[in-house]
């Protein structure tokens, strides 16, 4: 069989595949090449084809021929490889993993996950960007989806969550409307992946429930240094439902085991430029490395009396429930071991149901999520184009199925023998499944009366003091990064009213918020506050909880060291620190002037894993410069490395750094004896040192000097 398709001359050949054999197996036929035993490329039809260079002609240079059922299957097939992306969180990153049950948890509900101490469950974690479009980029300001599928033994669990606890909204008939609101206006398909526009910011500044939402995504938790360092939500309140039918809320959270960190704004739009595909790649080179994320699944549990006594709705998906209140139980824990083997069958095709829940769990009147259980069918059936697409292997449980639902595009799994439909008299096996009264899914039986009206409860009434609590629960810093994030994002927006209006609402979050905003907008003057459903409460108490710099892991673990370097650099030095970045359990990259790395003073080379212009600093957590007198100045030059140094000192990072390098410094217009973020390393000794000191991330106090 001949695998070449140079008959044409057209150049074109496997490389790889020289001297081979062809032979007839179990799996097909297969190639024999050095490598070891390749598949015969074949048609769908599984037809083995001899030239895929070349369509049929009537002579070399004449028309192709329609009989060519070969091109015509292959192009149709590609023709047809898009499906619709997602109409919100189109742009997402999936992993396999599983999650372990830590204590059983029987006396509160009777899902079999919480049964058995020390149980793993497969699992399937979807990540992803809400308002962006599929091929967006990762450092989008924007809340991060955080849905996660649990295998379990009866019948799959999604928990469809986020990255922050609350929503924008009370009720999902506005959903629509906020998405349209959020994405690329209609008439000119801009702009993507970012709120900062008129659209969002006029629609959010007439829906005051927002606002406690608003606060989070002005905050630092909408640009995470990565999935891994992120924390997870269920949103809603749910029940939790034991064997004797007794019903306990819970909220669901996800901890990350590496805590929490975030990236600063100038640094994300950065970022996006360097490495749009910049969480992502995290995500898959941490799990490649063995360097399994994790995060421990926590409950807040709670009664009626709590739910009578609380400040706010537990039905209200504007409000969190603070963890001082009602404390978070870590119940389990969540690891992501393995990469998907094709983004397409599994990210892409994975569909997500808040409705999927096991028995022992079920839902509370939240009408947000009412409104989910509603939708997620209807989006799986417009995407996957079937409603079979719980037989693709991403989506199938892992315990038995049974039903009588059949056939519909692309059945895999009818039911099989006579009986299709119960009650049936066919008897035994022949009958087919039957129900479990027992232990089958019940609705806890919730007694429920009132009027059919189109209402919004008065105890949803209350949109700003959870705001002010999240605001005043904030480092000075990270409210200084809320102020500057509302100033940047109203800066954006063309309509002075707007803008006015949304400061009319911060005056009902805090006064000085919303002055500091006004002032960088140069407002003309200070709006009227917003007309307040209910006055805001001064009374809630700070949550410490909610602030990420408060909640730091104090560790350089997982993290990524940049090492820039030059020819003569000590080879000690970048040993040293290599090895101190290891034991810390940390990464780190070599950017050199040249990808093909850097002669150390000692001979030895130095591969590079960047070029300078492609590993700028926002790349790094951490970053080190160690150079030559000579390679200082010649990098002097090179305006990539000077802002190299000017990136990581604006955004606050730990500099370890070697003499010769202070002339770079100085081309860039920073000086190494400027504050304490910078470590001087004489010797391979020090990068212990330096290792440590960067467990703070980031030198902080550097930020209000640079204002
Ligand atoms: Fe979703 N949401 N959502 N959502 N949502 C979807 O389902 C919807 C809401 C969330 O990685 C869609 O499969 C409505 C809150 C995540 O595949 C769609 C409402 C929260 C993902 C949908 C909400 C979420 C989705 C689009 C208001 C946080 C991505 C594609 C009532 C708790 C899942 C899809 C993945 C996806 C509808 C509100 C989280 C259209 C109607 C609140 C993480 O069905």
């Amino acid at each position: 069989m001949a695998l070449r398709g140079s008959k044409t001359g057209d150049g074109h050949a496997n490389v790889e595949l020289g001297e081979q054999k062809v032979r007839r197996g179990q799996g097909g036929e297969t190639h024999q090449v050095a490598g070891g035993d390749v598949p015969v490329m074949t048609s769908q039809q599984g037809a083995p084809i001899s030239d895929d260079q070349n369509s049929l002609k009537a002579g070399p240079r004449g028309p192709t021929l329609m009989e060519d059922h070969l091109l015509r299957e292959k192009i149709f097939h590609f023709d047809h490889e898009r499906i619709p992306e997602r109409v919100v969180h189109a742009r997402g990153f999936g992993a396999h993993g599983f999650f372990e049950t830590y204590e059983a948890l029987s006396d509160i509900t009777s899902a079999d996950i919480f049964q058995r101490a020390g149980e793993k469950t497969e699992a399937f974690v979807r990540f992803s960007t809400v308002a962006g479009n599929k091929g967006s980029v990762d450092l989008a300001r924007d809340v991060r989806g955080f849905a996660v599928k649990l295998y379990t033994r009866e019948g799959n669990w999604d928990i469809v969550g986020n990255n922050i606890p609350i929503f924008f909204i009370q009720d999902a008939i506005k959903f629509p409307d906020l998405i349209h609101a959020a994405k690329e206006a209609p008439d000119r398909g801009f702009p993507q992946a970012q709120t900062a526009h008129d659209n969002f910011w006029d629609f959010i500044s007439l829906m005051p429930e927002s606002f406690n939402m608003v606060l989070w995504i002005m905050s630092d938790r909408t640009i995470p240094r990565s999935f891994r360092f992120m924390e997870g939500f269920g949103v809603h309140t749910f029940r939790l439902v034991n064997a004797d039918g007794k019903s306990t809320f819970v909220k669901f959270h996800w901890k990350p085991k590496l805590g929490l960190q975030s990236v600063v704004w100038n640094e994300a739009v950065k970022i996006n430029g360097a490495d749009p595909d910049f969480h992502r790649r995290d995500l898959w080179t941490s799990i490649a490395m063995g360097d399994y994320p994790e995060w421990e699944m926590g409950v807040q549990l709670f009664d009626d009396d709590f739910a009578d006594r609380f400040a706010f709705d537990v039905l209200d998906a504007t409000k969190i429930i603070p963890e001082e209140e009602v404390p978070v139980r870590i119940v389990g824990r969540l690891v992501l071991d393995r990469n998907v083997d094709n983004f397409f069958a599994e990210t892409e095709q994975v569909a997500f149901h808040t409705g999927n829940v096991p028995p022992g769990i079920d839902f509370t009147n939240d009408p947000l999520l009412q409104g989910r259980n509603f939708s997620y069918l209807d989006t799986q059936l417009k995407r996957l184009g079937s409603p079979n697409f719980t037989h693709l292997p991403i989506n199938a449980p892992r315990c038995p199925f049974h039903h009588f639902q059949q056939d519909g595009h692309m059945a895999f799994h009818n039911p099989k023998g006579r009986a299709n439909y119960e009650p049936n008299s066919w008897g035994g096996a022949a009958g087919g499944p039957r129900e479990a009264p027992e232990t089958g899914f019940r609705s806890y039986p919730e007694s429920l009366s009132g009027e059919k009206r189109r209402l919004r409860a008065e105890s949803f009434a209350d949109h700003y003091s959870q705001a002010r609590q999240f605001y005043i629960s904030q480092t000075k810093g990270e409210q200084e990064h809320i102020a500057s994030a509302f100033t940047f994002e109203l800066s954006k927006v063309e309509t002075p009213a707007i803008r006015a209006r949304v400061v009319s609402h911060l005056l009902n979050v805090d006064a000085d918020l919303a002055k500091t905003v006004a002032t960088g907008l140069r407002l003309k003057e200070m709006p009227a506050a917003a007309d307040a459903a209910q006055p805001t409460r001064t009374d809630l108490a700070a949550s410490p909880a909610l602030s990420i710099v408060g909640n730091g892991p104090k560790s350089f673990k997982g993290r990524k060291l940049g090492v820039l370097v030059s020819d003569g650099v000590s080879g000690d030095l970048v040993e040293g620190l290599k090895a101190a970045a290891k034991d810390e359990g940390a990464l780190v990259e070599i950017v050199a002037p040249m990808i093909g790395g850097v002669k150390a003073d000692d001979g030895t080379l130095i591969e590079g894993d960047q070029k300078v212009d492609g590993g700028p600093s926002v790349l790094y957590d951490a970053v080190a410069v160690l150079l030559s007198p000579e390679g200082a100045t010649m990098l002097g030059k090179s305006p990539a490395a000077k802002d190299f140094v000017t990136d990581a000192f604006a955004h606050c990072k730990f500099i370890a750094y070697n003499a010769a390098a202070m002339a770079l410094f100085e081309k860039a217009g920073v000086a190494a004896d400027m504050d304490d973020g910078f470590v001087r390393l004489e010797a391979a000794a020090d990068a212990d040192g330096f290792i440590e000191t960067a467990r703070q991330l980031r030198f902080w106090p550097r930020e209000a000097k640079l204002q």
